[in-house]
């Protein structure tokens, strides 16, 4: 069951990776502003069991000791996000100290337990202000958060050395803004195109942001990108196959890259285009330091009656050929080596993260104990095409797990555990799983 850690290097980076509103609770604490998924949460029927992230895991509070596991369990980075309203409550003007202090803390907290802090800018809980104004579909939220990010590394920049601006650009605009089903929950192809320029002009924003502010730190952002299986060979399929990965992720990377949006590829792509500007084209370049993949499954296309857009990528679930998980995904291990070839096939960028990997299972606590194998099994086989990867030239030097701890899987509610510690919701309990003991076997013998 073990996995030989030498391919990956003395250098590798191995952390665990969370965010603000799935774990830490106390949502009006210290002057903080209500967030988008605070008000999506609170509406009837939008999230499984009408679960809220209020009190999630206590993490605003139990940071210490949730880092002395991180620490015990032997990662030696914490990813964790930034509440853009504890910093800025409105989303504009006001810049709350308290909000700062708070993350200054965290930061020493990982610091002092020899813990690298990465920092995740945007991790999806837009001020509430700000979608009130019409959130990423408003050209004027690019500057806010260009502002919003400057403030955060002026003050966390002497001691954060990586900086991930976005969370899955791709999927934060398609589910909150195309298919209704996170937050802000609107369903729009109009909207979203809006939403998809800006956002990508944000990103090169705020990467001028952090690096005025903080000079010589690393900066990139985390793409989610699940490799698309051809359904068929005629050119239709061809055509379906390039238009949903131009919505997956090509309209999401290339612009940045300098490489403009695919607008052949679906008609939705000109209406993303539409919304350049001026000096758009030059501004929204982004030389990153590295970047971040996620990868869960690989994905396949679905029709959908969607204006601008025949087909949508969608998640597989093949049961007789596939391992299916909680979240109706198959277990695809090879798709994430697929993944980081498509990213360094543009040759852009020199390095990538795996900035989240990870499962969920139906665990059980019983005695004390969760024997999750088929978690270690997940953890381990994708790792080892990680470093298959590695082997072939691709440059990725890190791997993060999602998650330390069981959290809210946002609009899935906390039924979904993908961590390697379980939490038990009612006491706060945290109880590591076999799969966190199993890193901790592995980690203690690396390199
Ligand atoms: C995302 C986020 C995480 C999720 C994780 C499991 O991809 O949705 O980055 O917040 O919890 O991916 O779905």
């Amino acid at each position: 069951m073990s996995l030989d850690l030498a391919p990956f290097g003395p250098d590798f980076t191995w952390g665990v990776a969370h965010a603000s509103y799935q774990v830490e609770g106390h949502h009006e604490a210290d002057g903080k502003g209500p967030s988008i998924w605070d008000t999506f949460t609170h509406t009837p029927g939008k999230v499984r069991n009408g679960d809220t992230g209020d009190v999630a895991c206590d993490h605003y509070q139990r940071y210490p000791l949730d880092l002395d596991l991180v620490r015990s369990l032997g990662f030696a980075a914490q990813r964790f996000s930034i509440s853009w309203p504890r910093i800025v409550p409105i989303g504009r003007g006001f810049v709350n100290r308290a909000g700062l202090d708070h993350y200054s803390r965290v930061t020493d907290a990982c610091l002092e337990r020899g813990i690298e802090p990465w920092v995740t800018l945007y991790h999806w809980d837009l001020p509430q202000a700000l979608q009130d104004a019409g959130g990423w579909a408003n050209r004027s939220t690019v500057g806010r958060f260009a502002d919003y990010a400057h403030a955060v590394a002026e003050r966390l920049g002497d001691r954060v050395h990586h900086w991930i601006i976005f969370n899955e650009p791709s999927v934060f605009t398609s589910l909150g803004y195309l298919m209704g089903i996170h937050a802000p929950g609107l369903r729009s192809p109009r909207r979203f195109a809006a939403a998809v320029h800006h956002v990508n002009l944000a990103q090169a924003a705020g990467a001028r942001g952090v690096r005025a502010a903080a000079p010589g730190s690393q900066v990139g952002t985390s793409h989610a990108i699940s490799p698309i299986e051809p359904p068929g060979t005629s050119s239709r399929h061809e055509r379906a196959l390039h238009a949903a990965e131009a919505l997956g992720h090509r309209m999401f990377l290339e612009p940045n890259f300098g490489l403009g949006y695919p607008t052949d590829a679906a008609p939705i792509v000109r209406l993303v285009e539409r919304h350049q500007r001026g000096d758009d084209e030059h501004d929204i370049v982004v030389d990153w330091d590295f970047l971040g993949l996620q990868y869960y499954t690989k994905g396949k296309i679905r029709p959908a009656p969607i204006p601008g857009m025949r087909f949508v990528p969608s998640t597989n679930r093949d049961f007789r050929r596939h391992e299916i998980t909680t979240m109706g995904w198959e277990v695809r291990p090879e798709g994430i080596y697929d993944a980081l070839a498509t990213l360094h096939r543009y040759g852009k960028v020199p390095r990538f993260v795996i900035t989240e990997n990870g499962v969920a299972i139906p665990d059980v606590l019983i005695d004390g104990r969760v024997r999750d194998h088929r978690r270690i099994d997940f953890f381990r086989s994708h790792l080892e095409h990680v470093a298959r990867a590695r082997a072939d030239g691709i440059p990725v030097d890190g791997f993060f797990c999602w998650s330390l701890l069981d959290n809210l899987e946002w609009a899935e509610g906390y039924d979904q555990r993908f961590g390697l510690v379980h939490v038990d919701f009612d006491t706060q309990v945290r109880t590591p799983k076999d799969s966190a003991l199993w890193f901790q076997g592995l980690l203690a013998d690396s390199p």
